[in-house]
C-alpha cells in the first residue's frame, strides 16, 4: 500500500491596480508525488541538539561514551535490531582509542538492503579555527558529525513507523575525525581518517555483509550548505549520485542538490567503496567553487547549534526517506 503525497504549491500573486484595471489573480501550480512520508525536521534539530550537549565526543573521553549510550538506546527505542561493534584503533600518533560502531538494522530477514552512515565522533582539534590558541581544542562537531546522526535518527524513526521496502541499516561510524593535524610533526597519511570505518568494512558486523548502495551523510546541517557530485562518489557509485541528486531536485530540494563535480573527498564513503566494495555516496557541504571547500565553522570552535538550519536538516532527510521508500 502506498502512502501518497500530493504537496500543491500555489502561488497566487494579486497585484493592485493602480491604473485602475482590474486584473485576475495569476496562479502557477507545480504538483510533485512523493512516496515516504513526511521528515520531521524539529524532531531531527532536537536530536543534533541532544549529541551536541554530551560536549566534544572525542575517543577515549566520558561525553564520547555516554553519547554512544544515547545513539545505541535511541535506535533501540525506534525497533532496530541494534548491535555495538567496539574496536581499540591506532591514532595518527600510535596511541590506542577506544572506539565504537553503532549500527541499528530494519527488516533483518530482508537480503536486499540500503546502508545509510555518518560518523558521530568529534574532531579533538580545532585546527582550522581563526585563532591559533584554539588549534588544540576539541570542536564541539555539531554539524561535522551531529548533524548526519540527528538526520539519520529521525530516518530511524520513521521507519519505527513505516516499514520500507526494503532491508536497512544505520551505522554510526566512530573516529572519523581523526586525521593528523598541520602541527603533528610526523607521517600522516589518507588512512588517519576514518578508523572507525575501516575497521567496519574490514570487520563487517555480519560476516559477508552486502548492501545495494550506501549513503553517506556529512555536514549536512547548515542553512546554505550545498551538495555537489564529489568525485569518489561519481567514479565508485555514479548511478547512485545521479539517482540521490535527481530525487533531491524533484522534490524539491535543487537549491542543496548541485548538479555540478566536486572535488575529491576523504571521507568514510572511500572506505565503504573500497573494502567494502559497496557503493556509496557522501552527501557533503563542501563548495569546489569557494576558496577552502568546507564551511567556514568547519575544524572551527564555531561548529555549534548556531549554523544548525531545519531547512536544510528537512531537505537531506526528506531526500533519504524518498530514496529509502522508493526501493523495491
Ligand atoms: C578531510 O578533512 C581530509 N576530509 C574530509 C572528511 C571530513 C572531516 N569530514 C568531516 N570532517
Ligand atoms: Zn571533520
Amino acid at each position: 500500500m502506498k502512502h501518497i503525497f500530493a504537496l500543491i504549491l500555489a502561488l497566487i500573486s494579486l497585484s493592485c491596480c493602480t491604473t485602475g484595471q482590474s486584473s485576475k489573480p495569476v496562479a502557477s501550480t507545480q504538483s510533485v508525488v512523493r512516496v515516504a512520508p513526511d521528515f520531521n525536521a524539529d524532531s531531527a534539530y532536537v536530536y543534533v541538539e541532544k549529541q551536541s550537549l554530551f560536549g566534544p565526543r572525542v575517543p577515549n573521553t566520558k561525553a564520547h561514551d555516554d553519547c554512544a549510550n544515547y545513539l545505541s538506546s535511541e535506535l533501540k527505542r525506534f525497533g532496530a535490531t541494534v548491535i555495538e561493534q567496539k574496536a581499540t584503533l591506532t591514532n595518527f600518533d600510535g596511541t590506542k582509542l577506544k572506539a565504537c560502531n553503532i549500527i541499528g538494522s530494519y527488516n533483518i530477514e530482508k537480503p536486499d538492503r540500503i546502508l545509510l552512515l555518518s560518523h558521530w565522533d568529534s574532531r579533538p582539534f580545532a585546527d582550522n579555527d581563526p585563532n591559533k590558541a584554539n588549534h588544540k581544542t576539541p570542536v564541539l562537531g555539531v554539524d561535522d558529525g551531529a548533524s548526519g546522526v540527528g538526520v539519520l535518527l529521525e530516518v530511524a524513526r520513521m521507519i519505527s513507523i513505516k516499514k520500507p521496502n526494503i532491508g536497512i541499516d544505520i551505522l554510526f561510524v566512530d573516529a572519523e575525525d581523526t586525521g593528523a593535524p598541520y602541527f603533528f610533526k610526523g607521517n600522516q597519511s589518507e588512512d588517519d581518517w576514518c578508523l572507525g570505518t575501516q575497521y567496519w568494512a574490514k570487520n563487517l558486523h555480519i560476516p559477508g555483509y552486502k548492501a545495494r548502495f550506501g549513503i553517506l551523510l556529512d555536514m549536512v546541517g547548515a542553512g546554505n550548505a550545498m551538495f555537489y557530485k564529489d568525485a569518489v562518489s561519481v567514479e565508485y557509485a555514479g548511478s547512485v549520485t545521479d539517482k540521490v541528486w535527481a530525487t533531491g531536485q524533484t522534490i524539491g530540494y535543487g537549491q542543496y542538490f548541485k548538479n555540478g563535480q566536486g572535488g575529491y573527498i576523504t571521507d568514510d564513503h572511500v572506505y565503504v567503496n573500497r573494502l567494502a566494495n559497496i557503493p556509496c555516496v557522501d552527501i557533503i557541504n563542501y563548495d569546489p567553487q569557494s576558496r577552502q571547500g568546507f564551511p567556514a565553522h568547519w575544524h572551527t570552535l564555531d561548529d555549534t547549534m548556531r549554523n544548525i538550519a531545519k531547512p536544510a536538516l528537512k531537505a537531506v532527510g526528506q531526500t533519504i526517506a524518498e530514496v529509502v521508500y522508493s526501493e523495491k
